[in-house]
């Protein structure tokens, strides 16, 4: 361990080793930040830091958060993803079996959502949400003025996504709210984790009722994980935990994945011109929107002993803060990021993170069916309201996208 550090660093952080990196003087969890992070984001990429306000490291370059997130054993994820570390803190709910798991425990659950939601599952249901897609984009159409947000990114995830589960219908207006906490709650003990999860108990409520096997329609993505409790890769009491998991993860994910594709389409009819042109390039006009919002911004991981990181020594036990939407526009790894060129190569975007605990579902499936409806259907999708930015902890995403949309 270094000693060369003043004793006011050492308490700061618990008493470790002494961040041997530059101080930075931002909150990633402030509002100022939420509205516009680049320029914050340009610095945090200029060194691995120690951001004081909550006493965590920050790591921004493309090389460094994936090197972070290709190295599970040393920056773990069972002491949770978000600030609280839950070997000293009670986490707010029972840990995710899947997102707060190291392998080998992680290993298993991940190979059943894995199967879950395999490409033979996705082909079944492609019809149905492509079907979904159109109409939603059809009624859209003939409306004119619409809400982007409200009326597509929710509305139509919303259409499918719970049915697809095997949901009732009953209480369904539960499930973005107890996503809002689950990532809300990811970050420090600011007023908006802190409201979040006050607000919670009737969400959580709703969740771990319709989570057990017989609130779960036969043929569902629910029934389907509920199933490998019978053949013993999962015990009867993780099946409903991993359930809970889709619940969490799948749907503010696919809505804010979805926000962030039409906000671009709006802001730049030079990309929107370019899809129309070519509806098959829907699939990579997803994808690049999520490299350019990066809907999840941001993932914490705990360190499990001393390690260093471009030659800065990091003790046991520190929370590392990578910053998923900096790497995803870190020039070093991408020519112009800040430009949102839908033709672009966006393999190796983190947006949807790297390594073991890569997104398992992905969003793709709903991304690519609702541009290609608009790739196809719609001439031009045009801002006429003010936009207005909605605040989470780790998602970034938009409240209200007011615009005009027209029939090609
Ligand atoms: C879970 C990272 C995000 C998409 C996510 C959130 C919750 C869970 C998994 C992933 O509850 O397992």
């Amino acid at each position: 361990m270094s000693a060369s550090i003043t004793s006011a660093q050492a308490t700061a952080h618990g008493g470790g080793t002494p961040p041997s990196v530059p101080h930075l003087d931002v909150d990633p969890f402030a509002i100022d930040f939420f509205e516009n992070p680049c320029p914050a984001q340009e610095a945090l990429r200029e060194a691995v830091v120690y951001l004081d306000k909550w006493s965590v490291y920050g790591v921004a370059r493309h090389a460094q958060v994936h090197a972070v997130l290709n190295d599970p054993l040393i920056f773990c994820s069972s002491r949770g993803v978000g600030l609280s570390d839950f070997r000293k803190e009670k986490p707010w709910r029972p840990p995710s079996l899947i997102l707060e798991a190291d392998p080998p425990a992680h290993t298993r659950t991940r190979a059943v959502l894995s199967k879950v939601l395999s490409p033979a599952m996705m082909k079944q249901i492609r019809d149905g949400f492509l079907a979904a897609a159109e109409a939603n984009v059809d009624e859209l159409l003939q409306r004119r003025h619409i809400d982007a947000i409200a009326d597509l990114a929710e509305a139509y995830p919303l259409s499918v996504f719970p049915n697809a589960i095997g949901l009732r219908q009953e209480g369904r207006e539960h499930l973005l709210a107890y996503a809002a906490v689950v990532f809300s709650a990811f970050g420090p003990p600011n007023e908006l984790r802190q409201a979040a999860i006050e607000r919670s108990a009737p969400h959580q409520a709703y969740v771990a009722e319709q989570c057990r096997r017989t609130n779960l329609a036969p043929g569902g993505f629910g029934a389907c994980v509920h199933a490998f409790s019978d053949t013993g890769e999962i015990t009867l009491k993780e099946a409903p935990l991993l359930v809970r998991s889709l619940l969490s993860a799948g749907l503010d994910t696919t809505v804010n994945g979805l926000g962030a594709a039409i906000y671009c389409l709006a802001r730049f009819p030079d990309q929107m011109a370019k899809l129309r042109a070519d509806p098959s390039l829907a699939r990579n006009a997803f994808e690049e929107a999520v490299r350019f919002e990066s809907p999840v911004q941001t993932f914490f991981r705990t360190t499990t002993r001393e390690v260093e990181i471009d030659g800065h020594a990091i003790g046991e036990g520190e929370k590392v803060l990578m910053f998923l939407g900096a790497a995803n526009r870190d020039p070093r790894r991408w020519d112009e990021p800040d430009r949102n060129d839908l033709t672009r190569r966006t393999s190796g975007h983190i947006g949807f993170g790297a390594g073991v605990h890569m997104c398992v579902g992905q969003a793709r499936l709903e991304g690519e069916v609702v541009l290609a409806a608009l790739a196809r259907k719609a001439a031009s999708i045009e801002i006429n309201g003010p936009v207005k930015r909605r605040y989470n902890n780790t998602l970034r995403g938009l409240e209200s996208l007011p615009v005009t949309i027209k029939l090609a």
